[in-house]
């Protein structure tokens, strides 16, 4: 059975997480304390210490670079899924970067900002330390005095995403691709600390929003040749 490792709250974990729910495959997870990552370390045999990593019988997959697609990619063609085709390689490509630096950079400082309600309070310590070490002293402090500002921004840089979901039902097409998932997992982070909602004006946004929360593979029709390994079909050797 594939095994995802993460912690809930990480946008990336999610974007794999939801991925795998997607599949319909069974799946196990295993949360790793944020502040330790002896179990990461030891299963990529000294190699990756963030998450998520995914290990499906003897292979660990994990990112070899900031905008790599190991994970995501290795999921898409053993469970095909669809979300990576060749047409929309480019225009993806350059989204995904996007989605993952202009997004994230402020989904993860709201989220952030209630650490203490988040963070068990065993880990804590680590986690304000590693904040602090990689964005300064009092970082924390300072995005919740600027919380305002940022939520401002985050509604500013979700109108494109607003406006491309104004005439299809997903980004790029009529089928969730792979930047469905990562711009959800973006905001499932921002979202996960229960004192934020989707700005109210982006209502096709919300509405993709609670689609994604509930999409399944089985819904579109196979696009790979071999229409005998797709997930829901018999035969998918899982
Ligand atoms: N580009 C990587 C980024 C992974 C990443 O930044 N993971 C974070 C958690 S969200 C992490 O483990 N960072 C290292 C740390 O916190 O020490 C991916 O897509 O998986």
């Amino acid at each position: 059975m594939i095994e995802l490792f993460q912690f809930d709250w990480s946008p990336f974990c999610i974007v794999q997480r939801r991925i795998l729910e997607f599949s319909g495959v069974p799946f196990r997870i295993t949360n790793i304390p944020n502040g330790d990552r002896t179990l990461i370390w030891r299963i990529t045999k000294q190699r990756y210490h963030a998450v998520p990593v995914i290990r499906d019988g003897k292979s660990v997959l994990f990112e070899v670079s900031d905008d790599s697609q190991v994970i995501a990619k290795y999921l898409d063609s053993r469970l095909r899924l669809g979300l990576f085709p060749w047409e929309l390689e480019g225009v993806q490509s350059i989204l995904w970067r996007h989605i993952e630096t202009e997004v994230e950079g402020l989904c993860f400082k709201l989220n952030d900002i209630y650490w203490q309600e988040i963070v068990p309070r065993s880990e804590q310590l680590l986690f304000l330390r590693h904040k602090e070490r990689k964005f300064g002293r009092g970082c924390l402090d300072q995005w919740r005095a600027e919380r305002k500002e940022l939520l401002a921004q985050l509604d500013q840089r979700l109108v494109p995403f607003e406006q491309m979901l104004m005439y299809k039902p997903f980004l790029l097409d009529q089928r969730p691709r792979f930047v469905d998932f990562d711009l959800y997992g973006m905001l499932g982070n921002f979202l996960y600390s229960g004192h934020y909602r989707l700005p109210a004006a982006h209502t096709h946004l919300r509405e993709w929003h609670r689609r994604m929360e509930r999409v399944q593979s089985k819904s579109f029709p196979c696009e790979n040749a071999h229409q005998s390994r797709c997930p829901g079909a018999p035969g998918r050797g899982l």
